[in-house]
């Protein structure tokens, strides 16, 4: 595999308006991103990708642009995220944007000059098509949200605008080569400001099966997933290539793809020497729908590993601002604490790949426990959690459960600084709910405390770099160990070192035989030095939910 500078970085994502506030709005800033950069650079943080921050009527948190190039003045202005980018390049942080390109808000001019004239040039950036009251839509695909994907053209009775996410994000016709170049100008616009790179969003989507046409439906209201068209769609490869040419590949940006079903044979594609991305997420965990095991935690991401192994290189998450908490969702309740916080972390951050954390997963933020009120929650998700709960027969009570489990708002929440006033985010009020966990998780009492979840993240990030053991984490073969054991996930990282990852994920001990001696603990969640193993044996005992991270003979 090629090397790229992306490849050793440990990246961190923001969502900007929860992070920190410093005007007293209640809304996160680029200054309070600024005011941060040295929290990250103690914990050993190279990339920062922030959730969008451009002019937007924020209907999906900022995923509805109205304006590409400009800053939305609730997060600050152009001279702060210039500031933001020199300061962070002061302490070799690279700043990373998000990219929403399968859409735009309703609210950019480009929507409102097609709107003013369908059939003129405007019009071609979007997908407008006739339809008349009583008549059938042009496609029975149902949006992300809810709903058709169908809206009716303001000021047009006579024709309706596709948008696969809300109303408020029509999306982009990238049949169009013209609109395709000004997006194209758009991202080396940025990139010349001195970005690292970008975070690509639902890119997906951006291919659609043409004509319009039905799929079978898969609900009872008539409708189809998403999906059941995307697993039609071939030729995105095209659209991906030009933009990674006309762009990225120029300047050897970073880019991350949210990518999901991409096919087996697309992968060099997408993410080998040169591909479209650098690399993508991997949502194998996120994406398992079954009530969530060890096992099936362990199987997913194994898989996804060695599908891609000497191809190239995955994103590794726990969890986003689209995803419960990762800790809430992998993470039995009744094992839930801080050594198994540290156990999943070690997981999945020393997989081959590139580790991503989302703000607030660093200090072992958790899901909401209950949600009293839908109103005391914002995404515009979860009206289509609640009403699809009550459809299938789920009472108001357990409704509310389900977004509890399952809101986007869970990872929503504002950062817990600290277990003063709104947890030490805003001095005004907040624009979502603090989670009340606050007085209990939260980094201020955890900055100096040697164990606490913050300061594993920080040794954890801090081994991934030791010089002497860097390219066996970064460009070390993945191997994984007794697989098939019950609630044991292990695995060997094999290159200039041999270094073993053995997570007991049980509330009993198990005793496991190691393929030789262990010559060095590297990391642990045990607050003393394991001594439950002998340097004369390759046996050892794992206690309940220990985690012990180990350099082989
Ligand atoms: O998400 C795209 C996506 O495919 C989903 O995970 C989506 O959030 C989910 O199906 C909706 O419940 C991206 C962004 O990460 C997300 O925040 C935006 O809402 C979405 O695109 C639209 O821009
Ligand atoms: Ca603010």
């Amino acid at each position: 595999m090629e090397k790229k500078w992306w490849h050793n970085k440990v990246a961190y994502q923001i969502y900007p308006k929860s992070f920190y506030d410093t005007n007293g709005d209640g809304i996160g800033d680029i200054n309070g991103v600024i005011e941060k950069l040295d929290y990250f650079k103690e914990l050993g943080i190279d990339i920062l990708w922030l959730s969008p921050i451009y002019c937007s009527p924020l209907a999906d948190q900022g995923y509805d642009i109205s304006d590409y190039y400009n800053i939305d003045p609730r997060f600050g202005t152009l001279e702060d995220l210039d500031r933001l980018i020199a300061e962070g390049k002061k302490r070799n942080i690279g700043i990373v944007m998000d990219l929403v390109v399968n859409h735009c808000s309703d609210e950019h001019e480009w929507f409102k000059k097609a709107c003013a004239d369908p059939d003129g040039e405007y019009g071609k950036y979007f997908y407008i098509e006739n339809h008349k009251d009583g008549e059938p839509l042009p496609c029975n695909w149902r949006s992300y949200f809810g709903g058709s994907v169908w809206e009716k053209l303001p000021g047009h009775d006579d024709k309706v605008y596709l948008h696969v996410f809300h109303k408020k994000q029509p999306d982009l016709n990238w049949e169009n080569p013209k609109l395709r170049k000004e997006i194209y100008k758009m991202i080396n616009w940025w990139l010349d400001r001195g970005i690292a790179g970008f975070r690509i969003d639902a890119i997906i989507n951006i291919k659609k099966k043409l004509p319009f046409s039905d799929y079978p439906a898969d609900r009872d209201d008539g409708m189809t997933s998403m999906n059941n068209m995307l697993a039609e769609a071939s030729g995105i490869g095209e659209f991906l290539d030009e933009m990674a040419t006309e762009t990225f590949r120029k300047y050897q940006a970073f880019s991350v793809g949210e990518v999901f079903n991409e096919k087996d044979e697309e992968l060099p594609l997408f993410i080998g020497n040169d591909g479209y991305f650098s690399t993508m997420f991997d949502f194998s965990a996120e994406l398992i729908e079954e009530e969530m095991t060890p096992d099936l935690y362990k199987n997913a991401i194994f898989k996804a590993h060695e599908r891609v192994e000497g191809i190239g290189f995955l994103s590794n998450i726990i969890e986003n601002h689209d995803e419960p908490r990762g800790v809430s969702r992998f993470i039995p309740k009744d094992a839930l604490s801080d050594a198994t916080k540290k156990m999943l972390a070690a997981i999945y951050f020393l997989l081959p790949g590139i580790p991503f954390i989302y703000q607030g997963q660093e200090i072992g933020m958790e899901n909401l426990d209950i949600v009293k009120d839908i109103n005391d929650l914002d995404d515009c998700a979860n009206a289509d959690i609640y009403e699809n709960a009550i459809h299938e027969g789920l009472s108001k009570e357990q409704a509310l459960q389900l977004l509890a489990e399952k809101s986007r708002d869970n990872a929503r929440t504002p950062f817990q600084w600290s277990d003063g006033a709104n947890a030490g985010f805003t001095t005004g009020k907040p624009w979502l709910m603090i989670n009340p966990k606050y007085t209990d998780i939260n980094f201020a009492s955890q900055k100096d405390n040697p164990n606490s979840v913050w300061n594993f993240y920080k040794n954890l990030i801090a081994l991934r770099k030791n010089p002497e053991y860097e390219s066996t984490f970064v460009y070390g073969k993945f191997i994984p160990f007794l697989k098939r054991q019950h609630n044991l996930i292990a695995y060997n990282r094999v290159g200039d070192k041999h270094i073993m990852v053995l997570a007991n994920f049980q509330k009993d001990a198990q005793t496991i035989s190691l393929p030789s001696k262990i010559k060095k603990v590297l990391l642990t969640n045990v607050s003393k030095t394991p001594d439950n193993f002998s340097s004369t044996s390759t046996e050892i005992v794992l206690s309940p939910y220990e985690l012990l991270v180990v350099e082989m003979v």
